[in-house]
């Protein structure tokens, strides 16, 4: 009999067929066949595999609910999937301490919902929110709109419960937001994409749930127009709880061919942006807002009801996936820039003549910089287009990654372009913490 199949309080998949679905994610990679699939149902699981991991030389990789862009839960070498879409727990919400403890497992959906339903808001909001796991966001750190108020997953995260090599769970952090006893553990864990251990739960941060919203639809007609904006409007005091873009040729596609609700979207180019704050849809905001925006505010529109709300919101949740279903094998980045140098960015991609579109974040300078004829490029144009891209970035202040991770899509550029200052630091904590290297083998570092 197989050992994995004598694993304690697990579910574990050995059939070739049952183990293709794990060789994918939502990047443009495959994995390798993995030795097996565990599903862990409790602690002994998990001190058992590890135990096995360091005896027999395997790797252990850690999977949510697979919608990662960057690879980083994709089997690679002599490994083992460990799925945590099975482990135990419950969302608890403790209204007194404005927080909530939720197993990996749990579906970010649900976790947003569970706060909702006690009058508390959880903000992340990567655009996998209703199909990913809440352990994926916390080993990528995801982000998405919100980020541009509210900031990323780490910034929610109190406290994290952890698998490390001892083949122990640990807590890291306290149900409060003051906890200053030595640096902080926890968070070196938020976005290590598995490399220093495995996040089995964590203890987050809510805040009041917002109950107004101003979602504008600000259609230009000369695109470079909405470069200025977002460090305007901060610099103005109005933080846009999300600030959204499509340039001109993403906006023409989705006008063209994409679902109903796209067919009527005015502009050249289109920003969405919302306010959530109190007081936003009142006549005196909105009034400073159009001020603010002079001659950029003729043909804005203002969603007047939950409804259309909503459907704004779908058009631009399913940009992604139109554009993968139109360009399948197209290459999509996240490369960021400090808000105030969006326009030196665009002028720079000009002038590297890279063929790409793009849309994204614009209020907190993640671009989602699209090369939608990548399948078409030499393997070698490529990388150069995308090594370009990304010093391109660095050189304005911006970095390679805003929100989807390095996993193993960007680990060469990560490689070739990080500090080597934080890349000895990095290999020296892995060496600290995982010295038989049996966490994620082969991703990041
Ligand atoms: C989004 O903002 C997601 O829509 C996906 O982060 C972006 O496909 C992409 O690159
Ligand atoms: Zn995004």
């Amino acid at each position: 009999m197989n050992a994995f199949l004598e694993l304690p309080e697990a579910k574990v998949l050995l059939d070739p067929g049952d183990l293709a679905p794990f060789l994918q994610d939502e990047s443009h990679l495959r994995g390798v066949l993995p030795l097996a699939v565990v599903k862990p149902h409790g602690p002994r699981a998990l001190r058992e595999l590890v135990s096995r991991a360091k005896s027999e030389g395997f790797g252990l990789v850690p999977r949510g609910a697979g919608t990662g862009k960057a690879g980083g839960c994709l089997p690679t070498g002599r490994s083992v999937v460990v799925d945590f879409s099975e482990w135990p727990g419950e969302i608890q919400v403790s209204p007194q301490d404005l927080c909530l403890s939720a197993p990996a497992s749990a579906p970010l959906r649900e976790v947003k919902a569970a706060a909702e339903a006690q009058g508390f808001f959880y903000p992340p909001d990567p655009n996998s929110w209703e199909s990913c796991a809440l352990g994926g966001t916390l080993a990528t750190n995801a982000g998405g709109p919100n980020a541009c108020k509210y900031g990323m997953t780490r910034h929610w995260v109190l406290a994290v419960d952890a698998l490390l090599e001892d083949g122990e769970v640990h807590t890291f952090g306290i149900s409060s937001v003051k906890a200053n006893a030595g640096p902080n553990l926890g968070q070196l864990l938020i976005g290590s994409e598995g490399l220093f251990g495995f996040i089995v739960g964590a203890t987050l941060r809510l805040t009041p749930l917002p109950r107004e919203f101003a979602t504008l639809l600000l259609p230009v007609k000369r695109w470079e127009d909405l470069l200025d904006l977002p460090g305007r409007l901060c610099g103005a005091g109005y933080l846009p709880s999300a600030f959204e873009f499509f340039d001109p040729a993403v906006l023409a596609e989705l006008r063209a061919h994409g679902p109903e609700e796209a067919r009527r979207l005015p502009g050249e180019a289109l920003a969405i942006l919302e306010f959530d704050e109190r007081g936003c849809t009142s006549e005196p905001f909105l009034e400073g807002l159009l001020d603010l925006l002079g001659p950029l505010a003729d043909g804005l529109e203002i969603a007047s009801d939950a409804r259309q709300r909503q459907g704004i919101w779908a058009v631009r949740r399913m940009t992604s996936a139109f554009l993968k279903e139109r360009h399948p094998k197209k290459v999509s980045e996240d490369i960021v820039v400090p808000r105030s140098r969006l326009r030196e960015f665009f002028t720079g991609l000009d002038r590297l003549g890279i063929p790409a579109v793009t849309y994204g974040h614009l209020g907190d300078g993640n671009l989602h910089v699209n090369l939608l004829a990548a399948g078409e490029a030499e393997p070698t144009q490529l990388e150069q287009q995308l090594m370009d891209l990304f010093r391109l970035a660095l050189s304005l202040g911006g970095t390679l990654s805003g929100e989807h991770g390095i996993g193993l899509a960007k680990r060469k550029a990560f490689l070739a372009l990080a500090d080597p200052a934080q890349l000895r630091a990095l290999r020296a904590i892995k060496q600290a913490l995982d010295p038989q290297n049996i966490f994620n083998p082969g991703k990041v570092l």
